[in-house]
């Protein structure tokens, strides 16, 4: 794992394993970081990296979906392992315009694969990342493992199960060296402000409405990002190749809760006028809303000894701090294409 070509970098968890690549000291090699820069993906997050590190990072901007310029890429480059951040990510954005994430997160993904099987000499592990929301809605009990069954309820979850089966596959098929993981959401530093955190965060700053979907009682298990790529790279290092590993943080959350706690930190960080609280507004439901997540990571835990090290409390105090002491990255993120995306879908 010399040449790693990572796919979606410019994005909230690839720019955050890039950055966590560099602070390690067994990695020693390059990161190939390849991006189409979407609305989500913003290469100041790496600023600093691209000047620490000018002969180990190299930024390609280019469609993981154009052929050409990905072979030309793995060929220029020596490329050996891939670790596949890139997709669409946003749920909301599926149920209005399913397009690009069919394109992105099927076509993008098999564009790869079919890389792999061309330089198969020459590739060492392909790392697919994926979503828990594969395995669709628990009810109130249990919890999502590796052997739980795919039932998608959202465009965007369809188009990671269609990829999810792609990699698995290619293993089978062409014997391509594959391992893949199915994480729970999510928070941190560089997280685009559409997804709910961030959003709240923001808007209970500025004082604007926080929109809960629905009656607020939905759960996510939420991990700390940082926690997310630590898993990832345990997986790519010493995963069964061939194997899928569910990875969580063991914090299952409703909305409502989360949403408190993000109310309470902000009004003791950054003190208004009245208590955040008072501008929740439950909003029209999310189509298709999954009721609950919950992962049982006791493979990853057991076989290859990771755990998550953050708290949900501590990890989203780090968060709300981040965002109030990054508003130039605050405004730049807001007064692109978000902005404009934003105005439209939630007119009136
Ligand atoms: P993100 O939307 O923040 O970033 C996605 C990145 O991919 C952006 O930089 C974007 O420019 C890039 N991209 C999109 N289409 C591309 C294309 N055609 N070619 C090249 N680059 C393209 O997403 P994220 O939240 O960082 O998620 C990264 C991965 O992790 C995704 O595969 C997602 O399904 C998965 N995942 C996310 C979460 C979560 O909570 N955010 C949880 C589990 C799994
Ligand atoms: O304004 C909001 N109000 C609200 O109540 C938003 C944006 C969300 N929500 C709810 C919907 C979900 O129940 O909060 C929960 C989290 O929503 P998102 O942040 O949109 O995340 P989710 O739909 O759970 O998906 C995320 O986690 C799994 C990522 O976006 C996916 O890429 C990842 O696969």
């Amino acid at each position: 794992m010399h040449n790693i070509l990572v796919t979606g970098g410019c994005g909230f968890i690839g720019a955050n394993f890039i950055r966590y690549l560099f602070s390690r000291n067994d990695f020693t090699g390059r990161v190939i970081n390849v991006d189409r820069l979407t609305y989500a993906g913003n290469p100041e997050n790496l600023t600093d990296i691209a000047s620490a590190f000018p002969d180990r990072y190299r930024f390609v901007k280019a469609d993981i979906c154009d052929r050409e310029a990905m072979e030309k890429t793995f060929d220029a480059n020596g490329v050996d392992t891939i670790c596949h951040f890139a997709a669409e990510s946003h749920v909301d954005r599926s149920i209005v315009g399913p397009d690009d994430f069919v394109r992105t997160n099927i076509l993008g993904t098999f564009t790869l694969l079919e890389l792999c099987r061309k330089f198969s000499r020459q590739i060492e592990l392909f790392h697919h990342v994926s979503t828990d929301e594969v395995f669709g809605s628990l009810g109130e009990t249990g919890h999502f493992t590796e052997k739980t069954p795919y039932d998608p309820s959202s465009p965007y979850s369809a188009s990671k199960a269609a990829s999810d089966h792609l990699v698995m596959a290619y293993a089978r098929t062409y014997k391509i060296p594959v391992t893949l993981s199915n994480c729970s959401n999510n928070y941190g530093p560089y997280q685009f402000p559409e997804k709910l955190i961030p959003l709240m965060i923001l808007n209970g700053l500025e004082g604007k409405p926080l929109p809960v979907y629905g009656d607020g009682r939905n759960i996510r298990d939420w991990l700390y990002v940082e926690d997310h790529c630590a898993a990832v790279w345990r997986i790519m290092q010493q995963g069964r190749r061939g194997e899928c590993y569910c990875i969580g943080g063991r914090s299952e959350r409703t909305n409502l809760q989360v949403v408190h706690d993000i109310c309470n930190i902000l009004d003791e960080e950054a003190p208004g006028p009245e208590s955040r609280r008072k501008l929740i507004s439950f909003v029209k439901d999310r189509p298709g809303h999954d009721l609950r997540y919950a992962i049982d990571c006791t493979k990853l835990e057991t076989e290859l000894g990771w755990k998550p090290q953050e708290h949900f409390e501590s990890g989203l105090r780090k968060t709300v701090r981040w965002y109030l002491r990054h508003p130039q990255w605050v405004e730049r993120v807001r007064s692109g294409e978000y902005q404009k995306w934003i105005e439209t879908h939630y007119a009136g």
